[in-house]
């Protein structure tokens, strides 16, 4: 069971470190690909050893040369961190975020022993666009204290128009999460600098962002530059997206997943863009000819009459992983990417 993925590790490796062309030839095999599931798909048993294999990545020393990254986990938050003003509202958002989460997955699988696949959190199924007040959203078994990522944080009042420019209303919390495996001193967010994991729930956010209209929506689009345009929409309170929800619902203004730069220092970052990413599969099988050979979208953010993503467009992770074209990263048992749904 652990062979493929180790020899998986050791291919990436050589590739990496030798350059080589992304040739069909260098490109490592993907065998028995981890099938991911909805956490609440998954048993007590497999809930667990996510968890612990996450605690397990922030106890092993940083490799990613980023200062401020003390662990394993830091490494992928410094990285994305490094990274943010490249790879947002633009054409390789979803696939950037798709290499990141899929990094991360291999890093529990190959250094915490986790033999599991990512999981994701649908969101959809929890929203209640018609009540935006609604609490529901929170009550979701990611959030329990026991087998979930723990709940809000405590409430802090006060938001200083430095913390909340957007002036964005209905925070809960702020504080630092009051339960579950990610509490102080449990575990640390030490990037950029040591402090607790805190989230700031917003429930008129979480309903109107993670509504399964809008999650229709995306999936409806008839080209990948629509697609790709679709599942980040606007940078706005007023006009919802999806890709907000996780954030800004379970971040608000003061929360961990809520800072752009920041985000994946919260560990529910890597359900909530295993969703999107989730997202973006079911709409590459709905014709997949087309659509593992089609990518677009701006270079720079927003530049929608400039220069577009072709399939060679190489991104890079750091020293997380080797740079990847998007070609590479269209199908996601490609060898490149090793997992299914
Ligand atoms: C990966 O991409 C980065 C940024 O474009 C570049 O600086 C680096 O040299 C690339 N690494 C390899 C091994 O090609
Ligand atoms: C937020 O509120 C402040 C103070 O009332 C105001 O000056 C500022 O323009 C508002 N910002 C936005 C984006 O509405
Ligand atoms: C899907 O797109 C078609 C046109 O491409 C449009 O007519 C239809 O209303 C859309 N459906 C949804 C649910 O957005
Ligand atoms: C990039 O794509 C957009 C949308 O398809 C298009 O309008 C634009 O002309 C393209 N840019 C270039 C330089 O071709
Ligand atoms: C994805 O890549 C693998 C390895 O090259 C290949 O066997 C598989 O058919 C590809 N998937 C699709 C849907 O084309
Ligand atoms: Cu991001």
């Amino acid at each position: 069971m652990h062979l493929p993925s180790l020899f998986l590790g050791v291919s990436a490796l050589l590739t990496a470190a030798t350059a080589a062309p992304a040739t069909t030839a260098s490109v490592p095999k993907c065998r028995n690909p981890p099938k991911r599931q909805e956490w609440r798909q998954l048993s007590q048993t497999q809930k667990k050893a996510y968890l612990d294999a996450v605690l397990c990545l922030a106890t092993k020393k940083a490799k990613s040369g980023i200062a401020g990254a003390v662990n394993r986990f830091d490494d992928h938050q410094a990285v994305h961190s490094n990274q943010t003003p490249n790879i947002h509202w633009v054409g390789h958002f979803i696939i950037w975020h798709r290499y990141f989460t899929a990094t991360y997955e291999k890093a529990l699988r190959n250094e915490c022993a986790y033999t599991g696949a990512q999981p994701y959190w649908d969101w959809s199924l929890d929203a209640e666009p018609q009540n935006p007040t609604s609490t529901r959203a929170f009550d979701s078994e990611v959030f329990q204290p026991y087998l979930g990522f723990g709940g809000n944080g405590h409430f802090i009042a006060e938001r200083t128009p430095e913390q909340n420019p957007l002036n964005i209303t209905g925070g809960t919390g702020g504080g630092c999460v009051k339960n579950g495996p990610f509490v102080t001193p449990a575990f640390y967010v030490n990037y950029p600098t040591k402090d607790c994991l805190r989230r700031d729930f917003i429930p008129w956010i979480m309903n109107s962002f993670a509504d399964p209209k809008l999650v229709q929506n995306v999936l409806n689009q008839s080209d990948y530059t629509s697609f790709a345009r679709a599942i980040e929409n606007i940078p706005s309170f007023d006009e919802p997206n999806i890709h907000g929800s996780g954030h800004f619902g379970v971040g608000g203004v003061l929360g961990t997943i809520g800072n752009a730069a920041n985000s994946p220092g919260d560990p529910l970052f890597y359900l909530h863009h295993g969703n999107l990413d989730h997202v973006f599969w079911q709409w590459q099988q709905k014709d997949l000819t087309t659509r593992l050979n089609q990518v677009g979208g701006p270079i720079i953010p927003f530049d929608y009459s400039g220069q577009n993503v072709t399939l060679d467009f190489e991104i890079n992770i750091g020293k997380l992983a080797g740079n990847a074209t998007l070609k590479d990263l269209l199908n996601t048992t490609g060898g490149t990417l090793c997992y299914t749904y």
